[in-house]
């Protein structure tokens, strides 16, 4: 008996190679334009935007294609000034001793601390919770390979975003539970990552960073 009862014929194009380099070599120029972002414009930004990142975030795959994600959009200031707070709470504890020495040593460069002001600032607040499992009728359904599938997922979205004139901060003010109250989640909703939206500031300023080169980051056999 077939295994492939329901599949359908791809629909896929073959690119001249030529085509194919050009279109690797300017991804690969645009994404490397990306950056974190700390400092916002309070700027509103158009959600029907960030609706279509998020249809790209969701085209993932996933295990068993059990998609096991949910973005939570957060533009309401009442609630990300609850996020502000609660998120400050644990970051107060993280510098101030959660993360050992070696840990802060190696954020000294990125000049962070614990107080956030972009989680008011920024006009949208993205949080990507991971399906650890799922309930349907009232029944447990077990999800596979989530951190993948949600690690993919949020990549594709931070690429979408980027590509669509939009800055992001992938932040994780961690332990994240407060999130998942804060928002009203349930318990199978695993807060996974906080990705403020916005504008940059005009006056934003980056870390000075340098990339891997190819050669640091590919082996070959
Ligand atoms: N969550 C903290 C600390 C932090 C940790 C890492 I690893 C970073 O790359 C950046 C920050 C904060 O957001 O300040």
């Amino acid at each position: 008996m077939s295994t492939e009862t329901g599949h359908i014929p791809l629909h896929f194009e073959r690119l001249d190679e030529d085509e194919m380099r050009a279109r690797a070599r300017s991804f690969y120029a645009q994404l490397d334009r990306r950056r974190s972002v700390r400092h916002f414009a309070p700027d509103p930004i158009p959600l029907d935007v960030v609706e279509d990142c998020i249809r790209s975030a969701s085209s993932a795959p996933s295990g068993a294609h059990r998609q096991p994600w949910t973005f939570a959009l957060v533009t309401d200031p009442e609630v990300k000034r609850k996020i502000r707070a609660a998120a400050e709470e644990e970051e107060r504890e993280n510098y101030g001793g959660r993360m050992n020495g070696e840990w802060l040593e190696a954020l000294a460069p990125l000049g962070t601390d614990d107080v956030k002001p972009f989680l008011e600032i920024a006009p949208l607040l993205i949080v990507v919770l991971r399906h650890a499992w799922d309930e349907e009728g009232g029944q447990k359904v077990q999800n596979y390979y989530t951190q993948e599938s949600v690690g993919i997922a949020s990549g594709f979205l931070l690429a979408a975003l980027h590509h669509a004139g939009l800055a992001t901060l992938t932040h994780t003010p961690s332990p994240m539970g407060f999130l998942r109250r804060v928002l009203g989640r349930p318990e199978h909703e695993k807060p996974y990552l906080l990705i403020p939206v916005g504008y940059p500031a005009a006056d934003c300023r980056v870390p000075d960073l340098v990339r891997k080169g190819l050669d640091e980051v590919v082996v070959r056999h």
